[in-house]
């Protein structure tokens, strides 16, 4: 069994697990979150696997990522009104899924610092 066979993210892009799909292209994929801490919360992944952003040296891909969850974004109604991209990697972030992932949220007022 590799990495990938018992992702959860992996297992999205493979449709095996159903999602609310948002946007794709042929390298990411975006979805909204099941556990949605924003009246916008969106994942912005890549299809293939990384398990976290320290595993990622494709900038065209990373960039791609951030360029779709701004799309999205605009495509939600939140581009004037603001929104937070966040890229939680490792034990101390809280990154509980091992695929990296873009969270892209909106829709009300947030603080700052995050907890
Ligand atoms: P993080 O804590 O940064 O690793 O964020 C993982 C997010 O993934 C969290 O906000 C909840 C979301 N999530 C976990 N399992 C699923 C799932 O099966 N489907 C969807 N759509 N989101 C999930």
């Amino acid at each position: 069994m590799t990495a990938t066979d018992d992702c959860l993210f992996c297992r999205i892009v493979r449709q095996e697990i159903p999602a609310t799909i948002m946007w794709e292209d042929e390298h990411a994929l975006a979805f909204r979150d099941i556990e949605p801490r924003s009246p916008v919360h969106i994942l912005v992944i890549p299809k293939r696997h990384f398990a976290s952003l320290n595993d990622a040296a494709d900038a065209m891909l990373l960039g791609r990522m951030l360029l779709a969850a701004r799309e999205i974004a605009e495509g939600e109604g939140i581009a004037q009104s603001g929104y937070r991209v966040v890229i939680n990697t490792g034990a101390n972030a809280g990154q509980s899924v091992a695929h990296l992932h873009v969270h892209l949220m909106g829709g009300r007022t947030m603080t700052w610092p995050p907890g």
